[in-house]
């Protein structure tokens, strides 16, 4: 079951000055930061509240380690801003191949490692009204 917001994705070509725009401007500190080599990106947690389901929610700001990298392509096209939501659950596998049978393209065959040791996988964006949607679960959760 889909029980939170986990995170929102945001892309930004300068992760640093991203990331003091977010604490000057509304007091959010850096939770976890980590370079995702597979995803080609560098990224900053910050945690912003925790949820009934035991988790909690996060921005993630993403700045790409590389030109081929989703996150470069889509900053090119696009220019900073709002890139994936991503939904917290239990099970992602129970909920992506469920998600699947509903005709929903899911993005991997298996999750793939994410933030802080999750597992992620995606829904593709033009089957979901134009949102890249992605579904977690978080480290000890699995
Ligand atoms: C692409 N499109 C999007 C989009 N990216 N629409 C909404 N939001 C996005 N972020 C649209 C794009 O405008 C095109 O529409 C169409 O999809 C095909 O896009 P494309 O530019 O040709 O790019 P593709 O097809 O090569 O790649 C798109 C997908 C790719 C979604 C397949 O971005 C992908 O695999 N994303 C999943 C992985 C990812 O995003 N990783 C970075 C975050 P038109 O022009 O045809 O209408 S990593 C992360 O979140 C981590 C590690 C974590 O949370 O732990
Ligand atoms: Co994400």
């Amino acid at each position: 079951m889909l029980s939170r917001i986990d995170h929102i994705g945001i892309a930004c070509f300068d992760l640093d000055k991203t990331v003091e725009f977010y604490r000057s401007t509304y007091g959010f500190e850096v939770f976890h930061t980590e370079v995702n080599e597979e995803q080609g990106v560098r990224e900053a947690m910050l945690k912003i509240n925790e949820t009934s389901d035991g988790g909690a929610s996060y921005l993630q700001l993403l700045e790409p380690t590389r030109e081929d990298s989703t996150v470069a392509k889509w900053l090119a096209k696009n220019g900073e801003g709002v890139h994936h939501i991503a939904f917290g659950t239990e099970d992602v596998d129970a909920d992506s191949s469920a998600i699947r049978d509903k005709g929903v393209r899911v993005l991997y065959d298996e999750p793939r490692v994410g933030s802080m040791g999750s597992r992620i996988t995606f829904l593709h964006p033009k089957d979901c009204g134009g949102v890249l949607t992605e579904l977690v679960t978080s480290a000890e959760k699995h």
